[in-house]
Parts: structure tokens; C-alpha cells; sequence
């Protein structure tokens, strides 16, 4: 069991949750001298900055921007008198890529990955009823003990300069929201949820964890506001008559409160919107509710203008407005979890989500995805350092799946993305990798990853983990692009017939395929890089996917354009969006919407 409980902060009778959300003071620590200065004390200067927010896009200097090191935050919190007597945490939706807290000075937690919360407990730390110091070292320096994977450098400069084996941009600081926390000391601290569907009823099967031996209630009530079920007890089911189902955009959410009690006393109290459905797959068929759902829907990012990889609910909202616009009903959230309120939004909509753990980059190169289509083999696994990497692996994975497990939208995890996957060395670092998300997963979901291009029906040592089989593939982009698109398509074909050829009897799903396009550009006849060629390359591409019955969903590569390394694969970032960095469409946004709200949710089901 994790150390500190995943719930969201939420308000109740018994809970506080205060946001810290602001300015907040912030120092680069460009001589590693932060922690020998006594930063942890006090940050010098009057430097503010947002948090929520990635630190680099907001200043003019390249070194700025470019950093690699520690970058600290400081800010002060009142803590109330009446908390005295609760236990008190700061909960960090995410630091990337790893953090040292201090409050008053003295260290509260630490925590390694950059994509997930963590929680320091302060309760014997802070003074109450007065204001309290809270100093954050966070560091964004990339390796191959962690993930993302990727390695930092020192230039003749002596400036230390991230080079990730990935190509999104290295995005860092203080990304999510931060809160004050109160709770009692008996609390809930996790709640597992399965499903069963009985004709026009449901069973919930749950399981409560709290922090102490009293009692637990729970009620069930419907958007109506009527209580739909009620249980007692830690364990057990709770029985919902007439149950209205969450289904694919129309989603429909019930209200679970759990409730500790000493006799007539409410000790502790939370609760959580949640949505009834099934997820499983027979034989080629995802099954949402017993019934095959068509994934139909983008890999995106949390990227936006000035914010980088800073949460932001403005740009959430216009991402679901434009992927309903589009009748798209899925994604994936590669390559990272993203933000809490993602899934929150996901849920109320109905958007199916791909839940990924952030390991992208575990394929040795600079370039991996160029490298891959080359198809040059790497031994990845095979280094000294690969025992830590697993363990910083396993531990994101759990922290995932317990944040994120209660989400009905979440029917996927993605458990690793464009991996080396041709050397015997991958095969037990996968299978330790899948066994611990399906014993974690109250649900077992189906887990996926998503194979690059050189994970081929004969040369990928790992697929017969997959539940679904998931491909990254550019036939026509990195593989024979332009004029050979033709060649390109001959090749894509003879792929799906070899993966057809094994019988596999599972679902495939496409989590990438795209083509560079500068919204700029219109060229008659088509070149690369033009608005037409993106559409020819689709239109291409649609026609296998609509040739073979066992592909069951298309995760177009991206939804949007985003931030990259700088380099000479890439005009001012990734420019496969369908949309602009400014979720404005690409003229092949239109072919998308004329296809995917045509095709039934239950395509080839
Ligand atoms: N896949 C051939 C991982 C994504 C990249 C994408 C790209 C690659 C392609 C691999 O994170 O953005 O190069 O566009």
C-alpha cells in the first residue's frame, strides 16, 4: 500500500482541501548551491512565478529555457488553529521530475517521478495558527533510472542541458495543482470499485481501506439525487436496481459517499462521482457494457502556448469541445497521466481514455524514433541500471493505476510506449511490468503498450503481453514518404497480413500514425509537410484500417501540434496535429469529422 492515500483533495464535513494555486517565489539554482546556502530556510531574491505552470516558456533567455538542475519554489501557508489536532498534508498533483519538500525548514517528503501526486505529511511540523514556510527543490534532470528515460549532459559551457530519448520537450517545475489538506485521523484512504451488469441491474463490488477499525457506511445516489444503494462494512456490494449504465458520450455518473462512523458520530466523510460499466476483451472485440466499442480519437498531450505542460482548464475545455466537434470518443494520454481534472472532465463526457504510465525513451538513442524505423536493434534492458529503472517503473505504475482506477473512462492502461522489444532481456522486464498491473487493477483492465516500428510481427519478443495489440506506425511519413507513398501502403499491407497470418484473435489498435504538416502550407500537386499531402497520407491510411476486421480503433498521432527538442526533424516542434498548438483545425480536421461521425461505435463489432 502506497504511504500516502491517491484520493482527490476533496471538501466534506470532515476534510479541507485549500488550494495553493498563485504566485509563488522561485529561484533557479544555477550553481547547485541552493541546499550549502540554506535555500531550504528561505529562497534569495523576489523572483514569482505561476503554479500551475512549467517554468521555461515564460522567460526571454535561452538558458532559461533550456535548464537542467534543480529549480526551487517557496511559498508561505497559514495553517488554522481549528486543524491543530488533524493530520495535515501539502499534496502535489505532480513535480516534475522529482522533489524535496521542506516546511519550516525541515525536510517532509521527497518523491521521484514527475507525473503523479504525492502527499507530505506536516502535521508535527507545522506551527498552527500562524504562518508556515514551504520551500519545494524540484529537479528536471533526465536519466535511465527513471521515467521518462533519457540522459543529461554538461555543455563546454559548463550549462547541464537535458537530452531526452523522447521528442516531446522536457516541460518542468511545480505542472499541477498543489493543496493544504486537513483530514481527521481515522480517514478513508483508498476505495476499490468492480462492476457487474445483471440485465437491467448492477452489482458494485467495493472495497474500503481507511486508517483506522470504526465502521463504514456507504450510499449510492443518482444524478436525480435519489439514493440509488446503500452497504455497510469494508467490504461487500452494494445493489443498484434499474441501473443506468455510464456509456461512450453519455456518460452517466452516480455519487458514492463513504462515510466513517463511531455510533451517531460521522468520523470521516468522502465522496467521489463514479459511472457503472464494464470493460473487456473477447476475442477481437473491446467490450464496453458486453457490446464492441471503435476507438476513434487521438495521442495528445498536455501542451499549450506560454504554460508549456501546465495544467490548464481553459485549454482542457476546448480540447473535449473540439474532440466532440470532430466525433472522436477516445485518447490516450501519452506519454504521461495526466492531470487529475482530465479524467474528471473524461468522465463527465464519456470519452474513453488510454491511460499511459510515463515510460517513453526505453529504446538507446537520441533520435529512437528514427533509430526504430531504421529498424536497428538496441539492448535496452540489458544495462546494469535497468533493476532501478523497473522499480521507479513499478512504482508510477502503481501510483496510476490507485489515482486513477475509479475513473469509468479509464479502459485501458498503457503501460509502455515505443520500447525496445527485439532482445531477450525486454521479455522479464515486461512480464514483471504487466503481472503487477493486473494485480493492482480491482478491474483488470486490458493493458497495452504500443509497438514501434521496428516491433514486428517477427522480430517483437513482447506483444504476447498485450491484451490489445496497440501500433505506432508512418508508412508513408518516416517509411517511404511522398511519391512512395504507393510503396509505403504495399509495405503497411504486408505488415497487417503478417499479423493477421499469426491468429492472434485480439483486438489492434493504431495509438499513433501521422504526418508533419505546417498549417501554412498548400501545395497542388502534394509534397510532405503540405495540408494536402496529410490528407492523401489518411486517406491511405483509412483504407487498411478499414481492410482488416481485427483493427478496432484509430488514435491519430497528434491532436494537436506541440512543443519538441529543437532539431532538424522539427520546424518549431511536432507539427502532426489535426489541430495548431492553438487548437485551430487543420484542413484534414474536416476529412476526420466526416469519417469518424459517420462510423458506428460499434464498427466491425
Ligand atoms: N512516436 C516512429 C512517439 C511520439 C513522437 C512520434 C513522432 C513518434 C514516432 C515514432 O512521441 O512524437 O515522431 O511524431
Amino acid at each position: 500500500m502506497l504511504e500516502h492515500s491517491m484520493l482527490y483533495p476533496r471538501m466534506s464535513a470532515s476534510r479541507r482541501a485549500v488550494s495553493l494555486d498563485g504566485m509563488w517565489k522561485f529561484c533557479l539554482d544555477w550553481g547547485s548551491e541552493g541546499e550549502s546556502a540554506g535555500w531550504v530556510d528561505g529562497l534569495p531574491g523576489t523572483e514569482r512565478i505561476p503554479v500551475p505552470a512549467s517554468f521555461q516558456d515564460f522567460y526571454t533567455r535561452k538558458d532559461v529555457r533550456e535548464y537542467a538542475g534543480d529549480l526551487w519554489y517557496q511559498r508561505e501557508i497559514f495553517i488554522p488553529g481549528e486543524w491543530e489536532g488533524k493530520k495535515v498534508f501539502v499534496r502535489f498533483g505532480s513535480a516534475a521530475h522529482r522533489a524535496q519538500v521542506y516546511v519550516n525548514g525541515v525536510k517532509v517528503a521527497e518523491h521521484e517521478g514527475g507525473f503523479l501526486p504525492f502527499c507530505a505529511d506536516v502535521t508535527d511540523v507545522v506551527r498552527y495558527n500562524a504562518e508556515n514556510r514551504l520551500v519545494v527543490k524540484v529537479n528536471n534532470e533526465l536519466n535511465v533510472t527513471n521515467i521518462p528515460c533519457g540522459t543529461t549532459v554538461t555543455l563546454a559551457n559548463g550549462r547541464k542541458m537535458a537530452k531526452p530519448y523522447f521528442d516531446f520537450f522536457n516541460y518542468a517545475g511545480l505542472q499541477r495543482s498543489v493543496h493544504l489538506v486537513a483530514l481527521p485521523l481515522e480517514y478513508v484512504f483508498d476505495l476499490d470499485l468492480n462492476y457487474e451488469i445483471d440485465g437491467p441491474d448492477a452489482r458494485i463490488f467495493y472495497r474500503i481501506a481507511t486508517t483506522g477499525e470504526h465502521p463504514v457506511q456507504l450510499s449510492l445516489w443518482d444524478e436525480e439525487g435519489k439514493q440509488a444503494a446503500a452497504a455497510e462494512g469494508k467490504e461487500g456490494v452494494l445493489e443498484v436496481e434499474g441501473a443506468r449504465l455510464w456509456q461512450v458520450r453519455d456518460a452517466y455518473l452516480y455519487r458514492l459517499v463513504v462515510r466513517i462512523v463511531d455510533e451517531a458520530e460521522v468520523l470521516d466523510e468522502y465522496e467521489q462521482e463514479i459511472g457503472i460499466r464494464t470493460v473487456e476483451v473477447r476475442g477481437t472485440d473491446i467490450l464496453l457494457n458486453q457490446k464492441p466499442v471503435y476507438l476513434k480519437g487521438f495521442g495528445k498531450h498536455e501542451d499549450s502556448d506560454v504554460v508549456g505542460r501546465g495544467s490548464n482548464m481553459g485549454v482542457m475545455k476546448r480540447d473535449f469541445e473540439l474532440m466532440k466537434w470532430i466525433g472522436a470518443n477516445a485518447f490516450r494520454t501519452s506519454h504521461y497521466p495526466y492531470s487529475e481534472e482530465v479524467y474528471q472532465m473524461a468522465d463527465r463526457e464519456g470519452f474513453l481514455i488510454i491511460d499511459e504510465v510515463p515510460a517513453v525513451g526505453l529504446f538507446e538513442s537520441m533520435m529512437n524514433f528514427m533509430e526504430a524505423s531504421t529498424g536497428k536493434k538496441t539492448a535496452f534492458f540489458e544495462k546494469e541500471t535497468t533493476p532501478d529503472l523497473l522499480a521507479a517503473h513499478l512504482r508510477a505504475l502503481e501510483e496510476m493505476i490507485v489515482r486513477d482506477k475509479n475513473h469509468p473512462s479509464v479502459i485501458m492502461w498503457s503501460l509502455l510506449n515505443e520500447p525496445e522489444t527485439t532482445s531477450e532481456a525486454a521479455v522479464p522486464y515486461f512480464k514483471e511490468v504487466f503481472d503487477r498491473a493486473r494485480s493492482l487493477d480491482p478491474q483488470k483492465r486490458p493493458r497495452t503498450f504500443a509497438l514501434v516500428m521496428n516491433s514486428l510481427p517477427g522480430t517483437c519478443k513482447c506483444y504476447p503481453f498485450s491484451d490489445v495489440i496497440a501500433l505506432n506506425r508512418y508508412y508513408g511519413w518516416y517509411v517511404k514518404g511522398g511519391y512512395e507513398i504507393g510503396d509505403a501502403r504495399e509495405d503497411f499491407l504486408r505488415e497487417m497480413d503478417a499479423w493477421k497470418a499469426l491468429e492472434l484473435n485480439r483486438p489492434f489498435i493504431f495509438t499513433e500514425y501521422g504526418a508533419d504538416t505546417l498549417v501554412t502550407e498548400h501545395r497542388l500537386p502534394s509534397v510532405m509537410w503540405s495540408q494536402e499531402y496529410q490528407k492523401e497520407y489518411l486517406q491511405m491510411t483509412h483504407e487498411i484500417f478499414d481492410s482488416y476486421d481485427f483493427i478496432r480503433g484509430e488514435l491519430i498521432w497528434n491532436f494537436a501540434d506541440f512543443q519538441t527538442t529543437e532539431g532538424i526533424m522539427r520546424v518549431g516542434g511536432n507539427k502532426k496535429g489535426v489541430f495548431t498548438r492553438q487548437r485551430q483545425p487543420k484542413d484534414v480536421a474536416y476529412l476526420l469529422l466526416e469519417r469518424w461521425r459517420e462510423l458506428p461505435l460499434k464498427y466491425k463489432g
